[in-house]
Order: C-alpha cells, then sequence, then structure tokens
C-alpha cells in the first residue's frame, strides 16, 4: 500500500546508461567482461545495459542468467538462505570480469548464492556488482560496485521495481509492506 515513485522510466534508462560508462571505464574496455542477470528482474536489466554497451563500444557483450530461489515462507523473513535454481551461461566465464546484475539488494544472500553458482561453473578473474536499487539492510560483506540509487528504506517498506519486459511498463515505487 501507499506509493511513491521514486524512479520513472528516464531515470531508469539514465541508470542503466550511466552503470553501462561506469562497468566501460572501470574495467578500461569490456574485452574481459561479461553480464550474468538474477533472475527474474535482474536479467532485463542486465540485457538493458548489454545492449548500452554495444552501442556505446560496437562491441558484443555476452548475457547470461542465473535463478537463485528465494525459500522463505515470508518475504519479510531472511531465515532461510537463498538457494541456486539454475544457470543459463553458454559462454566461458573462466578469466572474465563477470558483472552480477540485480533490481535490489537488500541482504546480500541472494549475491552470494549468484556468486557460489558462478565459481560452480569457472573461475572469473573477478566479480563485480551492478543494481538499480540498494536499499541497504546488508547481513553479509557485500557491496555494490555500480548502484542505480541508493534508497534508505525501513525493513517494513518494500521497493517495488516495475520492468517493462515482466510488468509492462517501467518505474520504481517505495511501497508500505
Ligand atoms: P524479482 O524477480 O524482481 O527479483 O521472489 C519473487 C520476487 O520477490 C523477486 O522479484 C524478488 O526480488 C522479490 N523479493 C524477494 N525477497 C524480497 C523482499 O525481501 N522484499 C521484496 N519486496 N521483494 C522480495
Ligand atoms: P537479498 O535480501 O538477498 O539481497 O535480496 C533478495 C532478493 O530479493 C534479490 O533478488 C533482491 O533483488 C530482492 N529484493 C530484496 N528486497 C527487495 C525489495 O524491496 N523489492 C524488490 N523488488 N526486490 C527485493
Ligand atoms: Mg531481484
Amino acid at each position: 500500500k501507499e506509493k511513491a515513485q521514486i524512479m520513472d522510466e528516464k531515470a531508469m534508462m539514465r541508470a542503466v546508461t550511466r552503470i553501462s560508462h561506469e562497468i566501460i571505464e572501470k574495467n578500461k574496455g569490456i574485452d574481459d567482461v561479461v553480464l550474468i542477470g538474477i533472475k527474474t528482474r535482474g536479467v532485463p536489466i542486465a540485457n538493458e545495459i548489454g545492449k548500452k554497451i554495444k552501442m556505446i563500444e560496437s562491441k558484443d557483450i555476452k548475457v547470461g542468467e542465473v535463478d537463485i530461489t528465494l525459500y522463505r515462507d515470508d518475504l519479510s523473513k531472511s531465515q532461510n538462505d537463498p538457494i541456486i535454481n539454475g544457470t543459463k551461461v553458454d559462454f566461458d566465464i573462466n578469466d572474465k570480469i563477470v558483472v552480477l546484475v540485480d533490481d535490489v539488494l537488500y541482504t546480500g544472500r541472494t549475491v552470494r548464492a549468484a556468486m557460489d553458482a558462478l565459481v560452480d561453473i569457472g573461475r572469473p578473474k573477478a566479480i563485480q556488482l551492478a543494481v538499480l536499487i540498494d536499499r541497504g539492510h546488508r547481513e553479509l560483506p557485500i557491496r555494490a560496485d555500480y548502484v542505480g540509487k541508493n534508497v534508505p528504506t525501513s525493513k517494513e517498506e518494500v521497493i517495488s521495481v516495475k520492468l517493462y519486459e515482466v510488468d509492462g511498463q517501467n518505474y520504481v515505487s517505495i511501497n508500505e509492506k
């Protein structure tokens, strides 16, 4: 209930554009860089960053996905660790800089599980993290290298991320649980 929009479509696109430039700058190009989205909404964001990077660099960049399932009976609880449900990475990640992409970073447990999934399929040179929203409340020593927007939240609030591919529209709002 009670919605306040915190990003509209333009703000989201600008964030994606900036993050794309930051990825290129930090890694001095994208020759060894691959993107891996965390399902569900990390995947369309990874695809958008991939498209942007291609436009900027005129070079192809590979995009894969990992599926992390949250075994929680209540979204407000973080008792149980997320579990790897599958990976769709049809390219080699050995010696690559893997940029994980998710919509919202919260406790960090999903990202930790995603890193487990990655080390199962190869040995990346480095793993970096890009998120559209960092809402705080980390429970693990995990931070994002690229952040669309930092949104301080209470644990009673939830961030709603709407993406065209999934929801038919693009915006981010903050809601009371
Ligand atoms: P996503 O596909 O956008 O990532 O698990 C189903 C959805 O619920 C996922 O959406 C996931 O991000 C989201 N989700 C999981 N844990 C939480 C949480 O603690 N708060 C909120 N608001 N959403 C969560
Ligand atoms: P974690 O707590 O593991 O960092 O986040 C768990 C998963 O839930 C991640 O995929 C993250 O994107 C999502 N998540 C956590 N909090 C929120 C939230 O407030 N809104 C949305 N949309 N997703 C969230
Ligand atoms: Mg998510």
